[in-house]
């Protein structure tokens, strides 16, 4: 059955790979799944029929068959749950697993996400350096315990998992930061992520496409 997911047309990232349709194109290289991707510009994203899609007139959403899905962690669960190589065999493994996808969505991330928030919307504000001071401090405390937790392992719980992917997709927005570095086994874990041939398949994929949108 054929695989569609939605993207930006033509990224803001312009091809870093820091939007989320990444880690989606991700999870389906790490379990082979061919897919299409539909280009949605901000206009079209905000109309009926993706809305219909996506509640939130975001982008990525995941169309197969009849099944459509939005939210990046329900649409990397349901890769990791239909198609073997991104969950582990055994059920108590499988769950902490996917206790580390709900970590990267709700623990990790949103911290991240909140430097972005003082750099582009919040600029100008007399109180922004105060502010970008203390997200940050959040971020350095989070990435502390992260780090403490990793230790010299490879992954997060063994073998490589929906949960690394997540966690690591996160952490990526960290990378022009120098928070990351101030943690040389994050950083090192992102790297290995980084050199996984599904995931330089990802990152190809949709530098291409952003490519593509500068053309013509
Ligand atoms: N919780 C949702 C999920 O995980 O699926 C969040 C989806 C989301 O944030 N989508 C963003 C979006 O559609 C794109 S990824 N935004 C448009 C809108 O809300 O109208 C976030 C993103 C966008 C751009 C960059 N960038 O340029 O670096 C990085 C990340």
């Amino acid at each position: 059955m054929t695989i569609t997911i939605t993207a930006f047309a033509a990224s803001p990232d312009r091809g870093r790979g820091m939007a989320r349709d990444m880690r989606v194109r991700w999870a389906l290289e790490e379990a082979g799944q061919p897919y299409t991707v539909q280009a949605l510009s901000f206009a079209e994203m905000k109309e009926p029929e993706h809305l219909a899609r996506q509640p939130f007139g975001q982008i990525p959403t995941y169309q197969e068959g009849d099944l459509t899905l939005f939210e990046t962690g329900a649409i990397v669960l349901h890769i990791a749950e239909r198609f073997p190589g991104l969950l582990p065999e055994d059920a108590k493994g499988r769950a902490r697993a996917i206790a580390w996808m709900f970590s990267a969505a709700g623990t990790i991330e949103p911290v991240i996400a909140d430097r972005e928030v003082v750099a582009y919307l919040e600029t100008g504000k007399d109180w922004q350096a105060e502010r970008r001071q203390m997200v940050d401090d959040r971020v350095r405390g989070r990435m502390r315990f992260l780090s403490g937790r990793l230790g010299d392992g490879d992954w997060l719980e063994g073998e490589f998992t929906a949960g690394d992917l997540m966690v690591v997709d996160a952490l990526r927005r960290l990378s022009h930061s120098g928070i990351l570095n101030e943690f040389p086994n994050l950083a090192a874990y992102v790297a290995r992520a980084e050199a996984r041939p599904a995931f330089k398949r990802a990152f190809a994929a949709q530098l291409a496409a952003f490519e593509a949108s500068q053309i013509g």
